[in-house]
C-alpha cells in the first residue's frame, strides 16, 4: 500500500507513534510518505520506501496566524496525486483530520478518492479538542473520517462522552519495538550516573503542566530522604525552570540530572530502577510503556488510559492524581527490597510484551485494508 502519514514531528507521543508505525509499515513492504512541517524526530533513515515531504507555510505580514491547515491540505493534494498515495493516516485530530478532509474533497473534484484514517492520541480530545473554540471542527472531522482509532479504551470513552460521534472508534493501543529495549547492549553505563548503592529514578516527558512534574520532584525528594537515590529527568518544556527552582529550594539539585531532549531514552532506561508518571491526564502513557519494556517498574497516577498499561501491584503501582504520599510509599515498597525490585522489573517487561509492535501494527494494516475495501464498494 502507498500510505501518507500526517503527524507532529516534534518530541511527543503522537509523533513518536506515527513515526515508529511508518517505519514498521515500510519494513512490511508498504511505501510510506510522511507529510509534516519538519522531519519527524525519530525518523533517522529515509530509505527507498520511506519519504518525507515538508509542508511550508510562507510568511506573509497580513496574516496574524499563518494558515498551516491550508498549506497542509494543498500539500496532501499534491502528494496524493504525485505519488499515487492510496490512504491517508492522520495522527492527532487537530488540525490534521480537518486538513485531510479538505484534501479529500479537493481530490474528489478531480475524480481521485483517498480515504482518511484518523488516530486520536489524547490531548486532541481531552485538553484541546473539547474546548468550545475547536469542538465543532473536531467533531466534524472525526465524523467525516473513513476510520477512527483511539490509543486506549479510556480515550475512546472520553471521545464518545465529550463529542457527538457517529463513527465507530477502534481501539488500537500504542506499541513498542521490544528489541530496541531488550537490554542486549553491553554499554549500560550505570556507573557513570550513580554509585552502586544509589537507586535510579527516571521521568521522561515534555514537561508540560499536564505531566505534574512538580509531583515527580516531591516524590523523589521523599524517596531520597529514606534511601540513596538519583533522579534522571529527560525532556524540555515550559515547567523546566520551575522544577529547577523547586530542586534548588529543596536542596536536591546535586541529585537530579537534567538530560534535556534525548533520542536515546533506551540507554537511560536501561540503568533505571523506577519510572515516575504522575500525570494529571494521560490517554495511554507511551513513556511508561517504554520504561516497562526496559524492565523498569512504574509509579503512576491512575488517570485516563494509564491503568490499561501499568498494572497495579504487578508492573508498578497507581495512585490518585496528586497523592504524593501514596506514590512515595509505593516507590519505597518496591525500591527498599532488592528481591521485590527484581520481581517488579521482570513483571514490567512481561506486561510490555502485550504491546509488541508485531501484534499491534497488523491491526492498523487490517483497518487500512477494510477502509479501502469499503470505499471501493461505495
Ligand atoms: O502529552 C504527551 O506526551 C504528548 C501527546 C501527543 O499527542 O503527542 O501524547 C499523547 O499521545 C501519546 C501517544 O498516543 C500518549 O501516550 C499520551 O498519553 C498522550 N498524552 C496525553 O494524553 C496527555
Amino acid at each position: 500500500m502507498k500510505i501518507g502519514i500526517v503527524c507532529y514531528p516534534t518530541f511527543g507521543g503522537s509523533g513518536v507513534v506515527a513515526t515508529e508505525l511508518g517505519l514498521e509499515l515500510s519494513k512490511r513492504g508498504h511505501e510510506i510518505h510522511f507529510i509534516t512541517y519538519n522531519q519527524p524526530v525519530r525518523l533517522e533513515l529515509v530509505s527507498h520506501n520511506v519519504h518525507y515531504h515538508e509542508v511550508n507555510v510562507p510568511e506573509y505580514p497580513l496574516f496574524h496566524y499563518q494558515p498551516y491547515e491550508l498549506a497542509l491540505s494543498s500539500k496532501l493534494v499534491d502528494m496524493v496525486k504525485l505519488h499515487k498515495i492510496e490512504i491517508l493516516h492522520v495522527h492527532y485530530a487537530i488540525p490534521h483530520a480537518y486538513a485531510a478532509y479538505m484534501a479529500k474533497k479537493m481530490l474528489q473534484e478531480e475524480g481521485i478518492y483517498v480515504p482518511i484514517v484518523t488516530t486520536l492520541h489524547g490531548t486532541d480530545i481531552t485538553l484541546v479538542g473539547s474546548h468550545p473554540f475547536y469542538k465543532p471542527a473536531v467533531t466534524f472531522s472525526i465524523n467525516k473520517s473513513d476510520a477512527v482509532t483511539a490509543v486506549s479504551k479510556s480515550l475512546k470513552d472520553d471521545t464518545l462522552r465529550l463529542f457527538d460521534i457517529k463513527n465507530d472508534i477502534h481501539v488500537v493501543p500504542n506499541f513498542i519495538d521490544l528489541d530496541k529495549y531488550n537490554h542486549s547492549f553491553t554499554d549500560c553505563q550505570r556507573g557513570m550516573m550513580a554509585n552502586d548503592n544509589e537507586k535510579i529514578i527516571t521521568h521522561i516527558s515534555n514537561l508540560r503542566p499536564v505531566k505534574r512534574v512538580q509531583d515527580v520532584i516531591s516524590v523523589f525528594h521523599n524517596i531520597q530522604k529514606e534511601i540513596p537515590a538519583k533522579l534522571m529527568f529527560i525532556g524540555e518544556g515550559p515547567e523546566k525552570e520551575n522544577i529547577e527552582l523547586q530542586c534548588q529550594k529543596l536542596g536536591i539539585l546535586d541529585k537530579v540530572i537534567f538530560f534535556g531532549r534525548s533520542n536515546e531514552i533506551d540507554k537511560i532506561l536501561c540503568f533505571s530502577d523506577l519510572f515516575l508518571l504522575p500525570s494529571q491526564t494521560e490517554s495511554f502513557g507511551l513513556a511508561a510503556l517504554e520504561a516497562m519494556a526496559s524492565g523498569v517498574p512504574v509509579i503512576s497516577s491512575n488517570t485516563g488510559g494509564i491503568p490499561e498499561v501499568n498494572k497495579q501491584g504487578v508492573s508498578g503501582y497507581l495512585s490518585n492524581v496528586g497523592d504524593i504520599e501514596d506514590m512515595t510509599k509505593n516507590a519505597l515498597h518496591i525500591l527498599k527490597d532488592d528481591a521485590r525490585l527484581k520481581v517488579f522489573k521482570d513483571n514490567a517487561r512481561n506486561e510490555s510484551l502485550k504491546f509488541d509492535l508485531h501484534t499491534i501494527v497488523p491491526q492498523y494494516e487490517a483497518i487500512y485494508e477494510d477502509t479501502l475495501t469499503k470505499c471501493l464498494v461505495l
